[in-house]
């Protein structure tokens, strides 16, 4: 024990001066170009491990340290999970909103709206303003206040609690400082994820503008195909569209090509919640799923790394493999506490990144054999065709599950998320799911709060019916292949090519169908992993579905090869974990709205250098069957 425990010791000390050694070159304000000139950067695009640079030290990074980073110590379970307030509407806008762009008064938006094209209502009935600005946090009561950028100056930012039928307008605000305290560019666009959002209110990762400058961003939330397959004329226009293609648990985020990674991190991202009448927010109406806000309740998970001395938060800007911190925090502090009361809960967990790979399990630390399963109901943005037990979630970054716990036996009791995927690199997870109370424990719940009436809420075990799936069987217009791969110098690529904000790799032809076959061809088992994310519209897997959720068997969910789609797999999704060595087919149908969207890998950091591409969607399209 002694020696592991100095080696242990060695490679925190070891890693630890890589760390500081990065510092001072960020410091030095050294460009990659700089670097490769000096010698600081290896022929494979890494940084060199000789002059202590690398995270990895001399260590072989696959027995080596678990963690790149080495973090003060903290002591776990303190402070309660953050709530985030709901975001509240404004009765005007000064200016008020304009079809074209306002440039005059400093809006930096590019295109016009397109809501009047498609008859949708503007100005939209309801109006918000959120300002970007930097604001002052408590992650962890032993570490030092930490400085955030975030919607509203809180991380994460205020909740939006919208509907189906009723679009939105949202005038954001930059108003970041400067200075940026060692990482993150005061230059932003916002993206609401995976929102039915025509482009110019995406915002695409090149749509972004600087400090003192605004934008206003239209959310129709409205179905998908309300102007093309499900254009039912006898309905008002915002009522129209697939039911099928509901959405509710979303996420808002910066996306400013090449500082996705490092604005994110440092706090801007929040949640954007979509109702209708099924999925009401009231447990005695609709599909009765607990009420929110009271016992629906969204926690954002990330990873984050804090200076050794000064116990700020850090950010390696030189680790393009993906960063992966040893600090967990839920809704922006280290590993809180919730206390509930012994009835049923829904959860909407979201893995916020920067880079890890999650599978989340609920343990009792007093009882380790247990099997505590609970009831997944969603997938990413949308509720599956009914719940399914399942003993864990694997969530890559972006990717959302909705979950029900019922805590009705379990008064008296505490219980542990834990996340129990064994990752040792940003570049993926390992195959190994570790024991019950070897993983990271992320939140503490208490089941001690007194029942305060009935739980109206619907019993999952009854198997309720929510929303079918979307038809899949329609022809392809066009099939597309693409590879997600490593060049030699260590850059990331899809198809060969980075990332341009001026290059349309494909065109869509607007309403029609395609699709795309997504390949990692990594081979090693501790290769990269990517989770791949395609705006705008949802997709279903024809084949290859990773993350088989719904087997029973947990250690399947990362298996390279996947038995035949059932279950949670059986769904719409906007994320893919693409594991090494694997390939999957996506269904798409592309409606409604005309512009410019990406696809990018999710992994922030592979993202930002620069596993990215645009497409647009315009009325002819073209046939690139590998762009
Ligand atoms: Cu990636």
């Amino acid at each position: 024990m002694a020696n592991i425990s100095k080696i242990n010791r060695k490679r925190e000390s070891e890693a630890y001066q890589a760390q500081k050694n990065r510092q001072e070159i960020i410091a030095a304000r050294l460009t990659r170009r700089d670097m490769v000139k000096l010698g600081l950067i290896s022929s494979t695009g890494y940084l060199v491990h000789k002059r202590g640079l690398s995270a990895w030290a001399d260590t072989d990074d696959r027995a080596g340290t678990p963690n790149q980073s080495v973090s003060p110590p903290t002591t776990p379970f303190t402070k309660l999970l953050p709530i985030m307030p709901i975001k509240q509407s404004v009765a005007s806008l000064n200016p008020a909103p304009t079809v074209t762009p306002n440039t005059a008064a400093g809006e930096r938006r590019t295109r016009n709206h397109q809501a009047p094209d498609v008859g949708l209502p503007f100005p939209a009935p309801v109006l918000y303003e959120v300002f970007q600005q930097a604001g002052t946090v408590n992650m962890s009561d032993q570490l030092p206040l930490q400085t955030i950028w975030g919607f509203d100056g809180i991380s994460p930012g205020p909740t939006y609690m919208s509907s189906y039928g009723t679009p939105i307008l949202v005038r954001n605000r930059n108003n970041l400082p400067s200075n940026n305290g060692g990482f993150g560019l005061n230059s932003v666009t916002t993206h609401l994820h995976n929102g039915h959002t025509p482009s110019e209110s995406d915002g695409f990762p090149c749509d972004s503008y600087s400090s003192g400058y605004w934008y206003d961003q239209y959310y129709p939330n409205v179905l998908a195909g309300f102007n093309s397959t499900h254009k039912q004329l006898n309905l008002p226009v915002t009522q129209r569209g697939d039911i099928n293609e509901a959405m509710s648990t979303l996420w808002y985020h910066d996306h400013r090509v090449d500082f996705t990674a490092q604005n994110v991190y440092k706090g801007l991202a929040g949640f954007y919640l979509l109702f209708n009448a099924f999925d009401t927010g009231n447990e005695t109406t609709g599909f009765r799923l607990p009420t929110f806000p009271a016992y629906d309740i969204p926690m954002m998970f990330n990873d984050k790394c804090f200076d050794l001395q000064t116990g700020l938060l850090f950010f390696d800007l030189f680790n393009l493999d993906g960063i992966l911190g040893d600090k967990f925090l839920v809704n922006g502090v280290i590993q809180p506490v919730l206390h509930v009361q012994p009835r049923r809960y829904r959860f909407r967990w979201l893995n916020g990144g920067p880079s890890r790979f999650y599978q989340i399990y609920l343990t009792d630390l007093t009882n380790l054999s247990a099997n505590n399963q609970f009831w997944q109901i969603s997938n990413d943005g949308n509720l599956l065709p009914t719940p399914v037990l399942v003993p864990a979630v694997a969530l890559g970054v972006a990717e959302r599950a909705d979950v029900i716990i019922d805590f009705a036996s379990f008064y008296g009791t505490t219980l542990y998320l834990e996340n129990r995927q064994l990752q040792l690199n940003g570049r993926g997870p390992t195959d190994t799911i570790l024991n019950a109370g070897q993983g990271n424990l992320l939140l503490k719940i208490v089941v001690d709060q007194p029942l305060q009436g009935i739980d109206n809420s619907v019993n999952p075990a009854t198997l309720p019916l929510f929303y079918a799936l979307p038809d899949k069987t329609a022809p392809p217009r066009v099939s597309r292949e693409f590879k997600f791969d490593l060049t030699r110098d260590g850059q990331w690529v899809i198809n060969d090519q980075f990332m341009d904000c001026d290059t349309v790799r494909f065109r869509i032809k607007q309403n029609s169908v395609e699709n795309w076959t997504l390949k990692n061809p990594s081979r090693s088992r501790d290769s990269w992993a990517h989770p791949i994310h395609i705006h705008f519209e949802e997709f279903q897997f024809l084949s290859g579905a990773p993350g088989l959720n719904g087997s029973g068997d947990p250690n399947q969910y990362y298996r390279r090869r996947e038995p035949p789609i059932t279950g949670v797999a059986n769904t719409r999704k906007d994320v893919v974990r693409l594991l090494s060595d694997s390939d999957v087919v996506l269904f798409f149908r592309f409606r409604d709205f005309l512009g410019r969207y990406p696809l990018h890998c999710h992994n922030t950091i592979h993202e930002d250098h620069a596993m990215m591409l645009r497409w647009d969607i315009d009325t002819t399209g073209d046939t690139e069957s590998r762009p």
